[in-house]
């Protein structure tokens, strides 16, 4: 019997597994009790690991399109196919024409992370979308306007907290987001047995909420003005203390005005929350010894998610909070692409053709994904390359883009299955299986509530004829390159440079010259050197490493880290710990005058919007949020029969009391019907959702034909994303409406109990 020992990559929580197998047949996947982080914590989707590497229809060989069916393919053929269909839409139509789009698994796959900005850049696509612009654009984008860098967004210190605000998360079920902290629900119930508070703000008493001293129902869609409400409190009732950060940050005279109009008692009846509670919560946050105002995909992705994602900030900032221990801080990871120079993004420097919509971090909003492919003219997109991602499920208007892809003259799908969206490939690349390649965790490392880093090896070796990820990205980024005189020579150095170190050999490199690393010997002086052979590179590359802050990095470094390197932490199977949080401010702002910005001006700007929304008439059709359950993952891991298991999930919660008045029942089927479309969903009464508002969870709707995920289409359920409307964004961030979304619902036969 062997014992493996990794990071599990599922989720954001990065819990340390243990796996015991005999070769390579596992026995056991359990949590890893010596992991820093995790110390031993799991969730039932770890045990998925081995059916994500056993599943037999998980795509295996590069499959092509023929007639209605498939059939496997050389590796060779597929990239050659793939290259040239994909150079021969550029040569037709140029730059605008291709699309890309990188979903969820690709942040957390490391190979993919490295490769994905290089294949893009080679490939020259000019459209790029990804999974942001349905997720934390939001938080994103305040972490640009405010601290200077897309990436530098502060983190809940939970472990020396005594307040845990939580508003639009669910950490019980989604084991944390923009928080990686292992068992998030234990150091949260460590936090209340040292004597502190949770409250949650949800319009669902969901399983945080029941863990929670105190839950309070939310309208849909109206956190900015409760966040507002509470802000202005604090300043009026003069319980602001920012201490430090009043110096740190600018603008301090603009806000207030701006909050003026949202007393607790203004915004009240659209919160839903009555004006006491409102006016004690915000006493309790600014008077907690350490506090922390969280916000995460119900504050996101909703009409007024910018700004909600900015109030969050400002209430944290007012207290006090950031950058404190036990309240909002930032990370010091070991790989460290703030420190690295690596863009730091950019907001609305160009617009989508269709829309108008701004870009963001040069992506645009996937919401106007269709639209690009459907409209004719100048720059329409003709091919599209998607990296582990199924927008057909996971975008608004998912039956829009369903139509829209249908109609590509070329795509590629890199993905492990034949799901609703790569069914619309001509070529699938698959990567290699979960356990057969090696794991870093670049973003989660930046995002942890305490500083830590893991390597984790293959357990298995890489079958005969599989490529992991970044060698297909690589292989694909090569063929595509725009190959020029040197530029041809130092693409074919990279390759030598790959073929021999590998993914690793890059994360050693990353490693030694990060702020924990061992230098080799010589290296800064080394490093001083390639910067000056810096224009032989491809641009993708130059990017990537040799940026003349990485040479900074190394050569400025005053005080010796642990000596991090990849050997290092192959040595420390279980992690190396490297201490809890600490204050960051000001090194770390990037903003040009090393202050945060407190108030920045596009979100003055958008204050109307929330006028507006104050005003709006209170009632409303019913309003439809999201739901994410424990044993589930976005869209993709409903093929492992042990997570599947048990009663419907695909259903529609209601209250009773909005049900009785109808005379409808627990499991009868209703049609709920949107702007843009319908569904038929079995219903589930639960006292646990605020009157008027119904929940479904998102990712399913697996009955599509061509899809081929023998488990998942044994329970299809219905896709939420049929009914989300694609036109409904948060207009100041280009953010997809995926929660408050007004729908209409009626029986379709009377009391028969569906069979889902
Ligand atoms: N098991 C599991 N884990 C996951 C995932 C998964 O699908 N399944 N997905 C992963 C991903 S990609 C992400 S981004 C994270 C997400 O992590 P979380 O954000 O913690 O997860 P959600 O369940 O989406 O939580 C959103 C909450 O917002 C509430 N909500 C809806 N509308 C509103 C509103 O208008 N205001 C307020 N205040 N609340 C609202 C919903 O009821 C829900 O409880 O989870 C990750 N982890
Ligand atoms: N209505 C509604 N819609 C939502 C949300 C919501 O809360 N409500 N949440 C949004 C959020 S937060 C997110 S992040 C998005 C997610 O949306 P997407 O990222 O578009 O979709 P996923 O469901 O994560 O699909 C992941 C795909 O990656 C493949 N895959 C898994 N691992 C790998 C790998 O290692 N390599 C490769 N190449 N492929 C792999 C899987 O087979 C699957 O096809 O959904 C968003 N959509
Ligand atoms: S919580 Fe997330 S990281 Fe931890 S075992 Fe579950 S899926 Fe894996
Ligand atoms: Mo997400």
């Amino acid at each position: 019997m062997e014992e493996h020992f990794r990071t599990c990559h599922l989720c954001e929580a990065m819990c340390g597994v243990q796996i015991e197998h005999e070769q390579g047949k596992i026995q056991s996947i359990r949590g890893d009790r010596q992991d820093p982080l995790s110390q031993g914590h799991v969730c039932p989707k770890a045990v998925a690991l081995q059916d994500l590497q056993n599943d037999p229809d998980r795509v295996r060989r590069p499959l092509r399109r023929r007639g209605e069916g498939w059939e496997e393919i050389s590796w060779e053929l597929a990239f050659d196919e793939v290259a040239n269909g994909l150079r021969d839409v550029r040569r037709r139509h140029g730059g605008d024409a291709l699309a890309v789009y990188a979903g969820n698994p690709t942040v957390h796959n490391t190979g993919a992370m490295l490769m994905w900005p290089v294949f893009v850049k080679a490939l020259g696509a000019r459209q790029k979308f990804s999974a942001t612009s349905v997720d934390q654009l939001p938080t994103m984008l305040a972490a640009l306007k405010m601290y200077g860098h897309q990436l530098l967004i502060p983190v809940p210190d939970l472990d020396r907290s005594d307040y845990f605000l939580c508003i639009g998360a669910n950490p019980a079920a989604s084991k944390g987001s923009l928080m990686s902290a292992g068992d998030v629900m234990g150091r949260l119930q460590a936090l209340q047995e040292r004597g502190g508070k949770v409250v949650v703000i949800d319009p669902r008493r969901t399983e945080t909420a029941e863990k929670a001293d105190e839950h309070h129902f939310i309208r849909p869609g109206t956190d900015a003005l409760l966040l507002a409400a509470m802000a202005r409190t604090i300043l009026v009732e003069g319980w602001a203390e920012p201490g430090r950060l009043r110096a740190l940050a600018q603008g301090w005279e603009r806000l207030l005005p701006a909050l003026m109009p949202y007393t607790p008692e203004a915004v009240e009846a659209q919160v839903g929350i009555p004006a006491a509670t409102q006016r004690r919560l915000a006493r309790e946050f600014a008077q907690a010894r350490a506090a922390i105002a969280y916000g995460r995909v119900g504050t996101c992705t909703q009409s007024l998610g910018g700004l909600s994602a900015w109030l969050l900030q400002v209430l944290n900032i007012i207290t006090g909070n950031l950058d404190r221990p036990g309240g909002m801080m930032f990370t010091h990871p070991a790989i460290d692409p703030v420190g690295l120079g690596v863009q730091a993004g950019g907001f609305a420097r160009f617009h989508s053709r269709v829309r108008q919509l701004p870009e963001f971090g040069g992506e645009l909003p996937v919401s106007t994904l269709a639209d690009e492919i459907l409209t004719p003219g100048p720059g329409q997109i003709r091919a599209l390359v998607t990296h582990a991602g199924n927008p057909v499920l996971s975008a608004p208007d998912g039956r829009r883009l369903d139509q829209a892809l249908a109609g590509l003259d070329f795509m590629v799908a890199i993905d492990i299955y034949v799901n609703e969206t790569s069914r619309h490939a001509h070529i699938i690349l698959p990567p290699s299986g979960p356990l057969e390649h090696g794991h870093y965790d670049l973003v989660f490392n930046m995002l942890a509530v305490r500083n830590v880093a893991r390597y984790s090896p293959p357990m298995l070796p890489l079958p005969a004829g599989a490529r992991q990820d970044i060698d297909i990205l690589f292989e694909l980024s090569r063929r595509l390159a725009p190959a020029r005189g040197l530029q041809k020579l130092a693409w074919r150095v990279a390759g030598r440079a790959l073929d021999r170190y590998g993914m690793e050999g890059l994360l050693d490199l990353l490693l030694r010259t990060g702020p924990y690393g061992r230098p080799l010997p010589g290296w800064p002086r080394l490093l001083a050197q390639l910067q000056r052979f810096e224009t032989l590179l491809p641009e993708g590359w130059r990017q990537l490493a040799w940026r003349r802050k990485l040479a900074h990095t190394a050569l400025a470094r005053t005080t010796p880290g642990p000596g991090l390197s990849l050997a290092r932490l192959r040595q420390s199977v279980h992690g190396v710990d490297l201490g809890p949080l600490r204050t960051a401010l000001p090194q770390r702002l990037c903003t040009a005058d090393h202050c945060i910005d407190l108030v920045p001006c596009l979100y003055l700007d958008d204050l109307p919007r929330l006028q507006r929304k104050l005003q709006e008439p209170v009632a409303a059709p019913w309003l439809l949020i999201g739901r994410r359950h424990l044993r589930s993952n976005n869209s993709w891991m409903h093929n492992a029969q042990r997570l599947v298991k048990g009663p419907p999930r695909c259903t529609l919660l209601m209250h009773p009391a909005d049900a009785e008045g109808r005379g409808w029942q627990e499991g009868q089927k209703l049609r709920v019907s949107s702007r843009v479309g319908a569904v038929e969903v079995s219903l589930q009464l639960s006292e646990a959702i605020m009157p008027g508002v119904v929940s479904l969870p998102h990712g399913y709707g697996h009955d599509r034909q061509g899809v081929h995920l023998t488990v998942a289409q044994h329970r299809p359920g219905v896709s939420f994303n049929d009914l989300s409307d694609a036109a409904e964004l948060d207009t100041l961030s280009g953010t997809a409406v995926l929660n408050g979304i007004p729908v209409q619902i009626e029986a379709v036969e009377d009391k028969i109990p569906s069979i889902q």
